[in-house]
């Protein structure tokens, strides 16, 4: 539960610099995206320190699903971070796997599931990944949902708006998750505002909620996670599989025909740029 009245205060958004162990009364957010999106980075940036590995290196790809907490702005926070779908890490049974820890590491249930897309690298595939959430989790999934938009500092004169504006995918993807969304920039982890402007949507989101995080039977069943697993593999690993395919064909043609407005590119911390 969540006292939605106490929006987080921006003065207050430095944060303590040990990790903290998850609990009960946290305010649990999960992030799920395209490879490379930012996930990792926008959770290190939420939590104000580097409790994720990210970076687009070898080994900051991410394989498995962690979660990680701290105090922010007065609050605690547990962010459920998650590997690329598609991910060229995992096979896509393993992939599934990790999806579903998110129902163990963000018990008693998330109060957002979070989109992370980034600018510049846009495709309908970002748009395709938001059908894993009433898929895999539950109908009312999608009531909990927002998009975060990363790479901010790409943003050219069109600003976010012209962004969603201009492409369909997006826009849907958009109104999909109730019109909500937030930007980062992830290379200006200092600025708090951004965080504070997040945090400020998930609760006006959670108050419209009834105040309460997302749940549903499953969360419910966490003890018995590796049955619910196998129960929803068994479900749904055609439909599953085939979504894989039809992710990896989209950013396929995407990469083929150049449409992604901005080269795929991963910039390590010194701000010096790779091609990947
Ligand atoms: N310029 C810029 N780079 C960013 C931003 N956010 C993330 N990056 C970079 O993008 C790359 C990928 O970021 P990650 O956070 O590792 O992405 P991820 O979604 O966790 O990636 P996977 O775990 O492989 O799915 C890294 O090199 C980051 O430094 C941003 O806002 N601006
Ligand atoms: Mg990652």
């Amino acid at each position: 539960l969540v006292d939605s009245t106490s929006s987080p205060n921006p003065n207050l958004l430095e944060v303590k610099e040990c990790e903290l162990k998850p609990r009960e009364d946290d305010l649990r957010l999960m992030l799920l995206g395209l490879p490379g999106a930012g996930k990792s980075s926008s959770g290190n940036t939420i939590l104000g320190q580097d409790l994720f590995e990210s970076g687009g290196g070898f080994n900051q790809v991410t394989s498995e699903t962690r979660a990680r907490s701290a105090e922010v702005g007065g609050r605690r926070v547990t962010v459920v971070d998650t590997p690329g779908v598609p991910s060229e890490a995992l096979s896509p049974s393993k992939l599934f796997k990790e999806i579903m820890r998110t129902i163990q590491l963000a018990a008693p249930g998330p109060h957002a599931f979070i989109i992370v897309v980034c600018i510049g690298r846009v495709t309908k595939a970002d748009a395709e990944v938001f059908k894993l959430l009433p898929k895999m989790f539950d109908q009312d999934a999608p009531l909990f949902s927002i998009v975060l938009f990363t790479h901010a500092d790409r943003l050219r004169n069109q600003g976010i708006q012209g962004l969603i504006r201009d492409n369909e995918a997006i826009n849907l993807l958009v109104s999909k998750c109730g019109g909500r969304y937030c930007v980062f920039n992830n290379l200006q982890r200092d600025d708090r505002t951004q965080v504070h402007t997040l945090l400020t949507k998930v609760t006006a989101m959670v108050g419209q909620r009834q105040n309460r995080e997302y749940s549903s039977k499953m969360f419910s069943r966490v003890h018995f996670l590796p049955v619910e697993v196998s129960i929803k593999w068994h479900d749904l690993r055609d439909w599953f599989l085939e979504f894989i395919e039809k992710l990896k064909q989209i950013l396929k043609t995407s990469n083929d025909r150049g449409i992604q407005t901005v080269q795929i590119k991963h910039q390590n911390k010194s701000g010096n740029t790779q091609h990947v």
